[in-house]
């Protein structure tokens, strides 16, 4: 298959590499144009793959039969607005990325686009790429036509499994956004790992009963609960972890608050409902980033 990866970041590259291994044509998209990408991940064994995959060519682009974005949430609909003119009517756009919202920043078309949660985590390392877990990407329509591309969950999960195909897949993006609107967050305001969360369990608490109250409204069936259970859950196994928005503050980065609170904050006031936890949480953080964005510009 013909693929294009939009976002060579640590994520990004672990596609490329699963990818290419497995045979398919793959190049990378890279927001400042190199005339090829080098690929290095280290797998959760140790063990090393190198590649040199070919960038930005536009008549590669204009084959693919999916593009694969694996941006931060931020920069979606800046970086795929000016390709999609680009792309062959039937590409599949497939959306992998922390938060919800980015989607609705493009304009009508008629594509297939999936969107889907992963779990694997890599982070980099040096010049390396570190797999350092593997795990499940739900993948799942977000278009009409998408309902149409659930084979693709098959040439995906033999190249990086293991991928599961949902009908319905805002569920899934719903659970996860609800562990994000905690995780993230309390993690950048504490410095802390997602572990060391424990130390915090009524904020949590009132975190996720906001949460819920959400998506329910939006129609799905959920409990804060079951979702403190799946909450902790994933604290427990990520627990070393520090989250993507904690790196994001310390290396004084954008971050993707205003996709993922900002995001259930936006859905709540569409239901009429105030999260004041929630609420706070999300001024915290943007007051972080603004100090910082006021200072490098
Ligand atoms: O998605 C994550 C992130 O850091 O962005 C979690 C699940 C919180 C793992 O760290």
């Amino acid at each position: 298959m013909k693929i294009t990866v939009l976002g060579c970041g640590a994520l990004g590259q672990v596609w490329l590499s699963a990818l290419h291994r497995q045979g398919h044509e793959v190049q990378g998209w890279l927001r400042v144009p190199q005339p090829f990408c080098s690929v290095n991940v280290i797998d959760e064994n140790g063990t090393a793959y190198n590649h040199t995959l070919p960038t930005n060519d536009p008549a590669h682009l204009a084959q693919s039969e999916l593009l694969l974005v694996t941006l931060k949430a931020w920069q979606v609909s800046g970086a795929l607005i000016p390709l999609l003119p680009q792309l062959h009517p039937d590409c599949t756009l497939l959306l992998l990325h922390n938060g919800m919202g980015a989607q609705d920043e493009l304009p009508a078309n008629n594509l297939p686009i999936l969107q889907g949660v992963t779990t694997h985590a890599a982070r980099r390392d040096g010049r390396a790429i570190l797999h350092v877990a593997g795990g499940i990407t739900h993948i799942g329509p977000s278009s009409p036509r998408g309902r149409e591309m659930s084979h693709l969950a098959e040439t995906l999960h033999q190249a990086l499994p293991d991928v599961a195909w949902h009908d319905v897949i805002a569920a899934a993006n719903w659970k996860k956004l609800a562990v994000n609107c905690v995780i993230n967050p309390l993690t950048a305001l504490y410095g802390c790992t997602n572990g060391e969360l424990t130390a915090y369990p009524a904020q949590i608490e009132r975190l996720c009963r906001e949460a819920a109250e959400v998506m329910v409204m939006e129609g799905f069936h959920t409990s804060t609960e079951s979702l403190l259970a799946y909450v902790y859950d994933v604290i427990e196994r990520t627990a070393a972890n520090h989250s993507s928005m904690l790196q994001d503050v310390r290396a004084q980065r954008h971050t993707e608050i205003d996709y993922i609170t900002g995001y259930l904050l936006r859905r709540a006031r569409s239901h009429g409902v105030q999260l004041p936890e929630n609420a706070r949480l999300f001024e915290q953080i943007k007051q972080k980033e603004n100090e910082y964005e006021r200072n490098h510009s």
